[in-house]
């Protein structure tokens, strides 16, 4: 197969076997991958070629930038490829899990992808304790953006839409801390994109098992990615001795351990014990890294 009959063509959605691939006249055609080879993910660019009116074939995945993923004890589950940032939101109710939050920004700095946090429902009582959780990744230099997407629709969007301009933005969060109401804000047909390409893949118009491609403006520069909730956000792609390289408030004191393989567990003369005791690393932090490093060092459980 020579390149000149293939064209290139960006991931919109994916089911099965099954894409939504957009050319670069943003035209959308519903495209098969051959095997195994041409596994792709939402925002890969592929070499695509025509196989009747209507339909295509996938060629080949183009070289990927980066590639979001988690990896559960026995399966790999990717989120999108080719990020320009991730942002985690969380909500002052239901009340957010740190080792999920922590696992997300681990997963997003192993794949060199830039993370930020926001917190929404600011408006509910108990803000202040939830500000309180944020505050050591503050701390850290993670940028945490307030909102109240819901009853404060202007001062949200404005807040947003610089954050996202040109960029290719996955948003990640548990149910319930308001995903959907942050799409809808930002792209008012969101519905009718969904809808629109469901009915391309022949997919069911509420089925959000896939990640989900949206542009923002018409001139296709700035795109947010939805994508399906989690139960787990496994991290065996990580090995145990790496973990703390990827976590910002470990990494200042990390050359400074007394022995250069330290596990930063129970070893004399450990810099982040030491910055722990002082109050310089948080203990809800050091305890969802030690929770980690049980889990990445111990076999899958059968
Ligand atoms: N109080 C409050 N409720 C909100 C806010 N944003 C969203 N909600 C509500 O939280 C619930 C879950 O929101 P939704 O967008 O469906 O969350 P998703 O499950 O993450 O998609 C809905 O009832 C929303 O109306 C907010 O800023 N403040
Ligand atoms: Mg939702
Ligand atoms: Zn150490």
């Amino acid at each position: 197969m020579s390149s000149a009959d293939t064209r290139i063509g960006l991931v919109v959605r994916g089911h099965g076997r099954h894409y939504l691939i957009e050319d670069e006249d943003g035209v959308r055609v519903h495209c098969l991958t051959r095997g195994k080879k041409s596994d792709c993910v939402v925002g890969d660019r592929v070499r695509w070629k025509r196989s009747s009116d209507h339909e295509g074939v996938i060629e080949s995945v183009e070289p990927r930038r980066n590639l979001l993923f988690r990896q559960d004890e026995w399966k790999t589950k990717s989120f999108a490829a080719n990020l320009d940032r991730l942002l985690i939101l969380v909500a002052v109710d239901p009340q957010f899990s740190e080792s999920q939050l922590t696992r997300a920004l681990i997963a997003a700095e192993s794949a060199g992808i830039a993370a930020e946090i926001i917190l929404n429902k600011t408006d509910l009582p108990g803000a202040n304790a939830a500000r309180e959780r944020l505050a050591p990744y503050r701390a850290m230099g993670i940028s945490v953006l307030e909102l109240s997407l819901k009853g404060q629709k202007d001062a949200s969007r404005a807040a947003l839409s610089p954050l996202l301009e040109g960029q290719a933005t996955l948003v990640l969060g548990p149910s319930g801390t308001g995903k959907s109401t942050l799409i809808n804000l930002l792209i008012p047909d969101a519905q009718a994109q969904v809808g629109e390409i469901s009915h391309a893949l022949n997919s069911g118009r509420h089925t959000t098992t896939t990640t989900q491609w949206y542009w923002i403006d018409s001139e296709r520069k700035s795109a947010l990615l939805d994508s399906p909730g989690f139960q787990e956000f496994g991290l065996r792609q990580i090995s145990a001795p790496n973990l703390a390289s990827y976590m910002a408030d470990f990494k200042p004191y990390l050359g400074d351990c007394r022995f250069h393989n330290c596990s930063h567990r129970h070893e004399p003369g450990c810099a982040v014990l030491t910055a722990l005791e002082a109050g310089k690393i948080s203990p809800s932090r050091y305890r969802i890294y030690d929770e980690l490093w049980n889990e990445l060092s111990s076999p899958p459980k059968y």
